[in-house]
């Protein structure tokens, strides 16, 4: 299902993040903070964006979804299982052995995983090769990415960002989703790679700055891609980490989360509420 209803959309980036919370649940702990930064960019992706086919999830043509901040992966599983590409009752084996969906993405276990993610700073590159494979097949279809602000601290995604002008990869789009936090504490005093828009832009991008965690700017900058010719294009997505959790958003600490038993019926009761009030 592909929709640009704005309201539509956020309903499903609110389902997608309750399908998170059953992960929590059924695993005991999970990276909530990470998921919920960039869920909305994922929903709208997934739901929006890109060309894929939940049914035919291997078509030659689709387009391609890289998540190069792994550690977020439990919000790539929420919208895959949302959109109809398994079933939502294995959400409830997150993270446990031999589960096609663990802590990090794994390709040789879940349909629509195109990478296995979660060493930092390796999707970018990849999706450089794929991108520029793409082309030379012409081929229409488009590559997109999203890393963290603080994996911009690994110096593979800098070559990889000249490599992208170089060859003027105008089919790959990287979001970095642009928290203001990484593991330990703030990017700004752990590796600060500010403005991020300018150090892309100096390489060659053209780049874009947007809310991140709103669906109608989220929807608007891919309906702008290709944001020139012959560029690559990047989205400063400005995130809340932990966007959806009163507790979490813009704590340092949800960036690992094993919840007490009233937090999580907290968060729960939080996210009905919300679904609710957007349905009504
Ligand atoms: C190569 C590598 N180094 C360190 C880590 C450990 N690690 C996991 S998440 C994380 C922080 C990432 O921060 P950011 O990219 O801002 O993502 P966010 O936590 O905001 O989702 C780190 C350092 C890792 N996964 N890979
Ligand atoms: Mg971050």
């Amino acid at each position: 299902m592909r929709t640009g209803d704005i309201k539509e959309l956020e309903i499903l980036a609110q389902k997608s993040r309750r399908n998170v919370l059953r992960m929590i649940r059924a695993n005991g702990s999970g990276h909530l903070g990470p998921a919920y930064s960039c869920i909305d960019i994922v929903t709208a992706l997934y739901f929006h964006g890109m060309d894929v086919d939940p049914k035919n999830p291997e078509k030659a043509d689709r387009d391609i979804f890289l998540l190069s901040a792994g550690h977020k992966g439990m919000a790539q599983y929420a919208v895959l299982a949302e959109a109809g590409f398994f079933d939502k009752s294995i959400l409830d084996t997150f993270g446990q052995f031999k589960s096609p969906i663990p802590g990090h993405p794994d390709m040789h276990k879940l349909a629509g995983i195109e990478a296995n993610t979660g060493s930092l700073g390796h999707g970018l590159n990849l999706a450089c090769g794929i991108a520029l494979a793409r082309k030379q097949d012409g081929l229409k279809s488009r590559v997109f990415v999203i890393t963290g602000d603080g994996e911009l601290a690994e110096g593979s995604n800098w070559e990889a960002a000249a490599i992208a002008a170089h060859y003027g990869l105008d089919n790959l789009v990287l979001f970095v989703d642009h928290n203001g936090l990484q593991i330990s504490g703030q990017t700004k005093d752990v590796m600060s790679f500010e403005p991020v828009a300018d150090h892309f832009g100096g390489f060659g991008w053209k780049t874009k700055e947007i809310v991140g965690n709103d669906m109608k700017e989220i929807v608007s900058a891919f309906d702008a891609v290709p944001f020139e010719k012959g560029k690559p294009n990047l989205v400063v997505a400005n995130t809340v980490k932990g966007k959806g959790f009163s507790k979490a958003e813009n704590q340092v600490d949800y960036h690992y989360w094993k919840p007490s038993t009233e937090d999580m019926a907290l968060a729960e009761k939080e996210l009905a509420a919300k679904i609710a009030e957007l349905e009504k």
